[in-house]
């Protein structure tokens, strides 16, 4: 059996309300909405990697904050976990793998079209947020 590869992804929260990311690429999930994040390098924690992806495609410094318990299966070898995080500094820009990031109020989430495998996470997280 292949052993799962870890992708994270970033519930980071500003002010209350969660960042969505809009995927540009690859084709065939351009448009779909996404907690923003990506593979672990080898050798990286999924909280090094998570700072690394946001820098890298947000232009933002995050602080890892705790995991969202739960593990959601992607294209195999793949498994998504979930860390929530909170904005240090900059100003989110989509400039690589994403064309527009939105600031979701917690009642508001569902109003972008979620990858399926972020859905339940995006749940999971909100949960965690409010307090639920
Ligand atoms: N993926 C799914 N949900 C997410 C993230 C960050 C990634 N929240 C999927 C999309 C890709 C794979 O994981 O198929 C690797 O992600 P990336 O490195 O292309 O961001
Ligand atoms: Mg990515």
């Amino acid at each position: 059996m292949t052993t799962a590869r870890v992708v994270v992804g970033g519930a980071v929260f500003d002010q209350g309300r969660l960042l969505a990311a809009r995927r540009s690429a690859p084709p065939e999930l351009a448009g779909r909405w996404e907690l923003p994040g990506g593979k672990l390098e080898p050798g990286e924690t999924a909280e090094q990697a998570l700072v690394r992806e946001l820098r890298e495609e947000l232009g933002v410094e995050v602080e890892p904050l705790e995991r969202v318990a739960g593990e959601w299966p992607l294209r195999p070898p793949f498994v998504l976990h979930v860390w929530t995080a909170k904005l240090v500094s900059g100003t989110v820009r989509a400039l690589q793998d994403h064309d527009e990031v939105r600031w979701l109020t917690p009642d508001r989430v569902d109003e972008v079209d979620w990858l399926d495998e972020d859905r339940p996470a995006v749940a999971a997280a909100v949960r965690l947020l409010v307090g639920a």
